[in-house]
């Protein structure tokens, strides 16, 4: 059977969520983050990386979410309702699989550390100095970035209700990074991505997933 290693408010949320669409029947273990809010050394003795999510099936060891999710739809999808088959949307879907990894994702990890450096578990004598340098990194650095990417989002979604074409593993993909923006002030007004989020949220695959998730589906603590 299939083994979900899944940690608290984190990317595997997405692999649980495509399992509930795929209908799968699966085995989900919990990690609880560090006080640090690394993962446990034991994701370690699942794969090297010790990054969740990590998904066992038939022998093999799988970690990285895009690669986790085209694993599950070539392998539980034969109607293709996740993916599409048409080449266009094909190019837009794999487009949006690696922005979210490879684009979006690292700013907003960068901007969520550069948020605790005026947080525990700074020592609080430094703490005014440490968030006053994590506030001008974002401005300069991260803040145009960031809206560059959300302002271009927010173009497409105007244009188009999902992804790429009818709901598909892209969304599952997108929507994780999507919400993670939600939590950085400082952003441009995003109705189409928040017309979006709630589109994804009432799905049911989505609501269960929230359901059998301990973090209850949160991106964050
Ligand atoms: N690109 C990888 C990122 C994996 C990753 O960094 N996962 C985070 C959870 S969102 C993690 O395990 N963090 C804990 C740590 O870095 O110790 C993916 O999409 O699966």
């Amino acid at each position: 059977m299939i083994k979900l290693h899944h940690l608290e408010y984190s990317r595997s949320f997405r692999i649980l969520w495509a399992l509930e669409e795929l209908g799968a029947d699966y085995q989900l273990v919990n990690y609880q983050r560090r006080k640090n809010l690394a993962a446990p050394a034991e994701l370690k003795t699942v794969h090297p990386l010790g990054k969740a999510p990590i998904l066992e099936d038939d022998g093999e060891v799988i970690a990285e979410s895009a690669v986790i999710l085209d694993y599950l739809q070539s392998r539980f999808d034969p109607d293709q309702r996740f993916k599409p088959a048409d080449s266009k949307l094909l190019t837009r879907y794999n487009f949006w699989m690696h922005f979210a990894e490879g684009s979006l994702m690292p700013h907003l990890v960068f901007t969520l550390v550069m948020q605790q450096l005026g947080k525990k578990p700074v020592p609080p004598v430094i703490r005014s100095f440490t968030g006053a340098i994590g506030r001008q990194v974002f401005r300069q650095f991260m803040q145009p970035r960031l809206t560059e990417q959300v302002v271009y989002i927010e173009q497409y979604l105007a244009d188009n209700t999902c992804f790429a074409g009818e709901f598909g593993f892209a969304d599952v993909q997108m929507t994780f990074a999507l919400l993670g923006l939600q939590e950085i002030p400082g952003l441009p007004d995003m109705p189409n991505i928040r017309r979006f989020l709630q589109q994804m949220m009432a799905r049911d695959a989505y609501v269960s997933a929230c359901r059998k998730s301990p973090d209850g589906g949160r991106v964050t603590r």
